[in-house]
C-alpha cells in the first residue's frame, strides 16, 4: 500500500479539540499502524473543482492511495479496516457485528447529535429555537440511554476494541458538552478508555499541531 494522504481543515474550527472528522481517521490510521500524509485545504478550496473532483459534497475528509479515491469517513476508516489487522476480529460474525456499530454509530448515533449542533448553528437566535431544544436534546437521550444500557459493565461494545468502537467514542465526543452524556457515567467512562488508547493519543496531538501552529504564524 502506498502511503495515502488524507485533507483537514486549515483552521481548525474546534480549535484542535479533535472533533472534525479527519480525527477519526487520523485515530485508525494509529491503531493500525499505517503512516499517512495530511494536505490542509481553506474552505474555500473545499468548493473548488480540485477538491470536488475529490469529495462531491466539498467536505473533508478525503483519501488519497494512488489510483483511489475516498470519501466519507465511515468508508476510510472500513477500508484501512479492512486492509490491516486491529481494528475489525478475524472471525467472520464478530467482524459483521463490528462493522453493524460503525453504521450504529453513523446512522443512528450520530445524525441527533449533529441534528442539535446544526440547529444551534444555524437557529440559536431565533426565537423559536429555545422551544425546540428539549425536542432535540431528548431525541440524542433516548439513544444516549439504550447505548448505555447495551454497553453496561463492558470495556467495549462487542468483545475487543474494533472500528465500531473508534466510531462511536468520537460520535459519542460530539454530545460533549451537551450535558447529556453525563447522565451515563458508563458512557463517559467509555470515551475516556476510547481516549486513554496510544493511537487516540497520538492522533488527537498530530490534528492539534495543525490548530497551534496556524495560531502561532497568524
Ligand atoms: N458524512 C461525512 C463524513 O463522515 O465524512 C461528513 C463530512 C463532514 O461533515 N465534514 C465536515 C466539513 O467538511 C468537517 S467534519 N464541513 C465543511 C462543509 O461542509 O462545508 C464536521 C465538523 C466540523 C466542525 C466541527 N467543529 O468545529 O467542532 C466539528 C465537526
Amino acid at each position: 500500500m502506498s502511503k495515502p494522504t488524507i485533507t483537514a481543515f486549515a483552521a481548525s474550527p474546534d480549535r484542535g479539540q479533535g472533533l472534525a472528522r479527519d480525527m477519526r481517521v487520523r485515530w485508525a490510521f494509529e491503531e493500525v499502524g499505517q503512516p499517512y500524509d495530511v494536505r490542509l485545504v481553506s474552505f474555500k478550496e473545499m468548493k473548488e473543482p480540485a477538491h470536488l473532483g475529490l469529495h462531491p459534497f466539498g467536505q473533508i475528509p478525503t483519501y488519497e492511495e494512488g489510483n483511489l479515491v475516498l470519501f466519507e469517513s465511515g468508508a476510510i476508516i472500513f477500508h484501512i479496516a479492512e486492509r490491516h489487522a486491529g481494528l475489525l476480529p478475524n472471525d467472520a460474525n464478530a467482524r459483521a457485528r463490528a462493522i453493524g456499530w460503525m453504521f450504529a454509530a453513523l446512522n443512528t448515533v450520530e445524525p441527533p447529535v449533529v441534528e442539535l449542533e446544526q440547529a444551534e448553528f444555524i437557529e440559536g437566535d431565533k426565537p423559536w429555537f429555545k422551544e425546540r431544544l428539549p425536542g432535540l436534546k431528548d431525541r440524542i437521550r433516548v439513544r444516549l440511554t439504550q447505548l448505555s444500557k447495551r454497553l453496561g459493565r463492558a470495556d467495549w461494545l462487542d468483545g475487543a476494541f474494533s472500528a465500531g468502537d473508534l466510531m462511536m467514542v468520537m460520535v459519542l465526543r460530539r454530545a460533549e458538552g451537551t450535558g447529556l452524556l453525563e447522565e451515563h457515567p458508563n458512557l463517559v467512562a467509555y470515551i475516556a478508555r476510547g481516549e486513554a488508547r496510544p493511537a487516540y493519543k497520538r492522533a488527537f496531538a498530530a490534528q492539534l499541531a495543525v490548530f497551534t501552529a496556524t495560531q502561532s504564524t497568524g
